[in-house]
This record gives C-alpha cells, structure tokens and sequence, in this order.
C-alpha cells in the first residue's frame, strides 16, 4: 500500500495537503505561499527556508496485523526523524537509500499516523562542517559531503540555491504473510552467437515451502536453490543507437507457495556484451565501450537533474529529453555525479533508445570522510544502486565519482589532508569495486572521472582513461585548441551560452533584460560567465546591436566550439573514441553549457550536435593552405558516395568546383579530399562549401567553411523569406536568400517548434526544413520570425 496523501507543516506557513512525491519548495509554490523561486532574484531570499525544519504528515488504514509489516521510505530528503503514531522509528540521513523497517508491533488496526520531521540541511551543514572540515568546491554549501543528498541542490556553476526538503520517492507498506523476492539477478552468457540467461533469486526470509520460477522468451524454468537458467533461442541482440535494434525481453520472477504466486518481480534486458576496453596501443591506453565485440565511438552530453525541485522531474520530461537526445545522434548518456540516481523511467528510456550509460556515483567536486557511520551509508547505498544497474542494457559505466581524483591531484584545499586522500582511496578503489563485482560483476569500474585508471595517477592525462578539457571556457583559449590534444575520450568540454529569449521571459522582467543586469547575473552561476560570453562574441562576431542579438551571438558561439571539438575528435577516431560535451540539460531557466535549455528549447548547439554527431559526418579542416574535408562513418558499412567541393562568392555564383568519388570504411573516419585555398579570391567575400552525396545521389550533409571571421565578412543583406506549407503531420518551411545566409534561425514569436534543422547555412538560394507540429502553416507563418549573422548589428 503507497502512502500517497500527507499534510505539510512549515513553520507559519501553515498546513497544506500533498501527494509524494512532494518537497517543501514545491508544495509552497503550488500553494502559491512563495513566487516562483526561478524568477528575477527570488532564489536570494528563498535559499534561506531550508534554514527551518519542515514536517510531513500522513493517516492510513490498516486492515490486518500480517505476519511481516515493512514500512519502506525512499527518497527522503534528508536529515529526517521518522515516527510512527507518535513513537520515534528511526533517523535517516540518506536521501539516495531506500529504508525498509518490520513495523508489526507498532501498528493497530484502523488508522495509523506516520511523521516525517525534517531538520533543516543548512543548519544540518554548518554543524558537521565545524566539528570537521571536509573539502567541498566553493560552488556548493560547504561540508556538502557530510549528508548524503544530492550536492546539485546546495548550489552549482549551473543551479540555484536551493536546498530543498521533502519526499522525492515513495513511502509504503508492504503487508505479507509468508515471503518476498529479495534480490533478483540477472547474468548473460554469450557463446557462440547463443545466449544463455542465468538467474540467481534470495527471498528474504528464506521461508520453508517456497519456490520461484522465471520466464522469459516464452519459456520457463522452476529455480533450485534460487538458480536456473534459460537459454535464448535465436537471441537479437540489443545494440547502442545506430549499429543495430535495441530488441528487449522481459524477464519475470515469481515466487510460489503451493502454486500460488506470493511477489512478482519483473525485469527487462536487452541481450549484449559490453565493456570498455583500455587495452595498451601506440598511443598509450584506448578508452572505448565495446558493445558486442565492436568498438564504439561514444557520442553524447553529461546530464544533469533535470529540475530544482525534483517532484517535478516526471516520466514525460525524462521520455522528452532522451527523444532529445535521440535527435541529436547520440549514442551515449553520462549521468553527473553531483544530481542524484535516476528513476527507473529514465534507464528504461536509454534500454529502449540504445544510449549507453555512464553513470557516476553521486559525489561531485568533495572529498569525503569515511566515519563509521558515513562508511555505512555509503556501502549501503552503492549497494542498493549497483543493484539496480545490473541488469539495464544500457549501463556500460560506473564511475566512482566526478572529478574527485583529478581534484585531490591539483586542487587547493582538496590535496593536503593525508586522511581524506586515504579516505579517497578506501571508497572508490575498495569498497567501490569490491561492490561493484560483487552485485553487477558484468559492469566496467572506472574509479573517478577523468581518470587515468586511479591510484592519483595522472588522471586527467591526454594518453589514457577519460579526460575533462576545461581551457576552452574556464581557461578563455580560443576553439583552435581543441584541434591541440587527442584525447582518448573526452567525457567533458563545454561551452556556455544564453537560453532562447522565450525561456528568458520567464524570469527577467523587460526592464532587466540586459545581460550584466543583477537578474541576469543572477541567471549566470559560473564566475565570470557573462564576460566570457561576451569576450568570446568579441572574437568572432560584431557588436550585437540588442539583448536578443546577444543570445544569438552566444548560441552560435557555442555551436561553433562543440562542433570545432567534435569533428576533430571523430577525424581522429581510433586514438579518441568519445566525445561528451557538458552539457544535456538544465536544472532551471539558466545562461550554461547546455544544448536543451530547462524548458525542452534547443539552443544552436543541439541542431548542430545533430549534424556533428551524425552517423555519416563531415568536418572541414583548415591547415597548412588547404582545406581538408573528412568524412565520419560511424556506421556497420562502408560509405560510398561523392564529395562537391566549391569556393563561392556572397551571390552564389561558384569559382571553382571540384568532384571527388569518395569512399570511408564503416567505423572509421578519413580525409577524403581537400581544395586549395589559393582558389579564393576573396577572403571577404568568399566562402567554401562541401556537400556530401550517398550513392543515391541523396545530399547527406553540407559543410561551409569562412576564410576569415564572421565579424570581418562582407555581408550583404540576404533578405531571407520563408515558405510555409501544411504536410502530412506538421509543417515544411523553405528558406530563400538572395546572398550567402549564414546560421539562419527560424523562430515564432510564440510557438515551440522543433524542427529538422536551424542553424544552417543558406549557400545555394535556399533550405527546406520540416517540423512536426498540430500548429498550420497559417498559424506559424504569422509568427515567423528569421535572422542570421548578417543580421547582429543590425
Ligand atoms: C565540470 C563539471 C561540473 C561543472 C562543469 C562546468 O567539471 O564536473 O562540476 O558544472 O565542469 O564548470
């Protein structure tokens, strides 16, 4: 039974009824007891309520005194007192465990009140911090590491202040009378292109006369002593987005007693081989997933909670967000470890869209302090969570923690305490690992992120293990740097922009709309942040004439870094084989480095993630007087198809073209031709462009290259028009220029669309896009609004 309906009680705030999942935050602005903490400076003000405890209430019925009576709490955010019809049950600290207790001889018949108390995390902090001082990064509340709760709410360089309190899982209690499935596990065993499904059941009380069966596949096995296993006929095999099917089975555990079944577990699997291979090369170590024997290039972002308040994170946004992902071409996910573990609703996206998963524990930019009782409550909460991850298709990473090697390597503040190095070691290259293998034996280990593979040992080190690439941005070096470093795999490099204007007029009145106002800074966590936005436009772009031309500006900017980034990884694919910018989403309406802002809007850098990380990809590469083009296949099969490469004035008439007959290998990237600069005439006024062809003569990606920056380019006005025609389940819409269109935006004053491409470059008279939306041509050509580079100034 879910205990679904409590009363909140906040100092004079009052009480307010709520269902879980539900926090104080939440509740208070649904009652509309505080404004929109997201919005103008509010967060200032409201930050300081998780300085007061807040407390849940609720009644439930019992009917029946069963023999076993769990309560079962997950999600309790955090320093809670639990009490059960007004008796103290217990006290937790651990909003990321799940906490079951035998509660028989404290329940009657009839109706029971269980009570929440939640002290405040800031008060909970400040305490703990003063009797011992445990590195933290100055982003978040000092001492973050003494509470077990997820480090992202006590401030980031990307998120609010706001530390909130309340119940983000479920509470329940779960009546029985004679057993339950404890754990359930699943292994794989493939062996000449067969796969056998091994099981190994624990019920938790071991009760006499029980049995369990699994099924899947259409066929069953009765379990002996808890093992069994059940051979899959003719197995598909699950493979990461775009090198094959992600077919799934459902596997189901039942537990009987005398035929009749007593728990039920179900689970689903997808059938793979994954690991990560950092096999010696002459390079120094790859670092690449291996999915079913094939060596895959990782492409994708680092994801972060999707909210502040977590209440709201529901099934719909988490399926949004991974389409998004989808969208954009990518093939893997990596889970941050300051937010907290996911759902299950979002693993079952990944299972089912084929994005591999690399998940970090949650700890995050802080050493930690092993006492005994936080030792405890990390082995119990690893435990719990490595426990979920071992079935899921898609998980291929666990990782100790972000950055935390890295930062007692070079850090100030996070390397001089010999306990908290040790303390370090015990956690991610012990207790981590031992756990690991011991519940998800299947699953790679990778101690911190970046690493080198542990031990402080050259973790961030471009020859080996993960690297996080930060002198782009944090460091101001122009995007040229990318192109100075072949990592391995880059599971972190970023760049920051402003979200779209619609996103901003959620929170900054028309009056502060100006990006050193004190609402914007306020909207900008990393130090300096809007400086560097503006520092980076300085560089390639001219003076925006207005705030939205400032968005703009800063959008391509973004775009341009990721894609400078990317392509050079994927030309070198073999030595990097992965790359994951940071990053996916927001956690609120926010100036950051991600390419989907907190309202589901693609920024310029999502449309172009969907070209950069493209199964078929080309990048342009300026060096030594020519421009190369390469081609990345990232597909099973070899590519086939022709390359027109031309050097064109602003009006579109062609100086010179040239024609390649290309072929790359599959999974493999090539230089497959270039052209002499020495063709341009006009640096100015002159562009190239490279358009890629399948054998089918189908155009499969466009590229353009300026032979000087955008801001000392001759423009000419493009006067662009648009085209909107009703199709089959949305929209077409044709983009015509009368000169060289550089990134041509397509927005409605009020509409959300999403559409297959914006962004682009019109250099050849025009570009159609469609989009699916219920909105009619009509409708969205009234609210059409378009731009490019020509227009920043203007
Ligand atoms: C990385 C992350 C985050 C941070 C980001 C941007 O190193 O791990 O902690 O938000 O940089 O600064």
């Amino acid at each position: 039974m879910k205990i679904k309906n409590w009363l909140m009680n906040f100092q004079n705030f009052g009480n307010f009824e709520c269902t879980v999942p539900c926090s104080m935050y939440g509740v208070l602005l649904e009652n509309k007891k505080i404004e929109d903490p997201f919005y103008g400076t509010n967060e200032e003000a409201y930050s300081k309520l998780s300085d007061y405890p807040c407390t849940f209430t609720a009644k439930f019925d019992v009917e029946r005194i069963s023999n076993h009576n769990e309560l079962v709490l997950s999600g309790i955010d955090t320093v809670c007192d639990i009490y059960l019809n007004g008796k103290k049950l217990a006290s937790t600290k651990n909003m990321h465990r799940t906490y079951t207790f035998e509660v028989g001889e404290r329940l009657k018949l009839g109706e029971n009140e269980i009570t929440l108390k939640i002290s405040s995390p800031t008060e909970y902090l400040r305490y703990m911090e003063s009797r011992h001082h445990v590195f933290a990064d100055k982003v978040c509340i000092p001492g973050i590491s003494h509470l077990r709760k997820g480090f992202w709410m006590t401030g980031w360089d990307w998120g609010p202040r706001l530390p909130d309190m309340g119940i983000v899982g479920e509470v329940s209690l779960n009546q029985y009378e004679v057993d339950v499935i404890e754990d359930f596990f699943i292994r794989q065993i493939h062996k000449d292109g067969k796969v056998t499904l091994s099981f190994s059941l624990s019920t938790k009380h071991s009760a006499n006369g029980v049995s369990a069966r699994v099924s899947v596949d259409g066929k069953t096995v009765n379990l002996s002593d808890g093992e069994g296993e059940i051979a899959i006929e003719n197995p598909k095999l699950w493979w990461p987005r775009g090198y094959g099917e992600q077919p799934l089975y459902e596997v189901t555990a039942e537990l009987l007693e005398n035929g009749k079944v007593i728990d039920t577990v179900k689970k689903t699997v997808g059938l793979r081989t994954l690991t990560v291979s950092t096999a010696k090369d002459k390079h120094g170590n790859e670092f690449c997933f291996v999915v079913n024997g094939v060596k895959v290039f990782s492409m994708g972002a680092n994801y972060i909670p999707q909210d502040n308040i977590i209440s709201r994170i529901t099934k719909e946004k988490i399926d949004a967000l991974i389409d998004a992902c989808v969208d954009a071409n990518f093939n893997t996910i990596r889970v941050w470890g300051g937010g907290y573990y996911p759902s299950e609703d979002f693993f079952d996206a990944c299972d089912r869209a084929g994005l591999l998963v690399w998940q970090d524990m949650m700890i995050a930019c802080a050493n930690v302090w092993l006492s005994d009782e936080m030792r405890e409550e990390y082995i119990a909460e690893f435990t719990e969570q490595m426990k979920r991850f071992s079935h899921r298709a898609c998980i291929g990473i666990v990782s100790g923690n972000n950055e935390m090697e890295w930062y007692v390597c070079n850090t100030e503040g996070a390397c001089e305490n010999y306990t908290e190095k040790l303390d370090h070691l015990e956690l991610y290259e012990r207790i981590s690992p031992s756990l690991l293998s011991k519940f998800a034996p299947d699953t790679f280990y990778w101690p911190s992120s970046p690493s080198s593979g542990g031990g402080f040992y050259d973790p961030n080190d471009d020859s080996r293990g993960d690297q996080h690439y930060w002198a782009v941005w944090h460091g101001s070096l122009p995007f040229e740097d990318y192109r100075n470093h072949k990592f391995r795999f880059c599971s972190e490099f970023g760049f920051e922009s402003f979200p779209s204007v619609k996103t901003i007029d959620t929170f900054c009145p028309e009056k502060d709309k100006n990006i050193f106002s004190r609402v914007m800074e306020n909207h900008q966590k990393c130090e300096g942040g809007n400086k560097k936005i503006f520092n980076y436009i300085a560089e390639n772009y001219l003076y925006p004439s207005n705030f939205e031309n400032v968005i703009y500006a800063s959008q391509l900017n973004q775009a341009e870094a990721m894609r400078y980034g990317v392509e050079h990884f994927r030309r070198n694919r073999g030595i990097c084989m992965g790359s994951i910018y940071w990053q996916l989403n927001d956690c609120w309406p926010v100036a950051s480095w991600s390419s989907v802002d907190y309202f589901g809007r693609y920024k310029a850098l999502h449309y172009a993630a969907r070209k950069f990380y493209a199964p078929i990809a080309g990048g342009l590469f300026r060096e030594d007087g020519y421009v190369t083009l390469n081609i990345a296949n990232e597909t099973m099969e070899d590519f086939r198809g022709c390359v027109k490469m031309r050097v064109c004035k602003g009006d579109f008439t062609i100086v010179r073209e040239d024609v390649y007959d290309v072929s790359v290998s599959a999974l493999s990237s090539k230089d497959v031709c270039c052209m002499n600069e020495a063709f341009v005439t006009d640096a100015y006024g002159e562009y190239m462009v490279a358009e890629i062809y399948d054998a089918s003569g189908t155009l499969v990606t466009t590229r353009c290259q300026l032979f000087t920056k955008e801001k000392y380019f001759n423009w000419e006005n493009p006067n662009l028009c648009a085209e909107i025609k009703d199709i089959d389940g949305g929209v077409e819409i044709t983009v015509t220029a009368e000169f060289f269109a550089k990134a041509v935006e397509i927005d409605f004053a009020s509409a959300d669309v999403i559409l297959s491409d914006n962004y682009f470059d019109i250099t050849r008279g025009s570009v159609t896009v469609t989009a699916k939306t219920d909105l009619s041509a009509k409708e969205l050509t009234a609210q059409l609004r378009l731009k490019s580079v020509y227009d920043i100034d203007k």
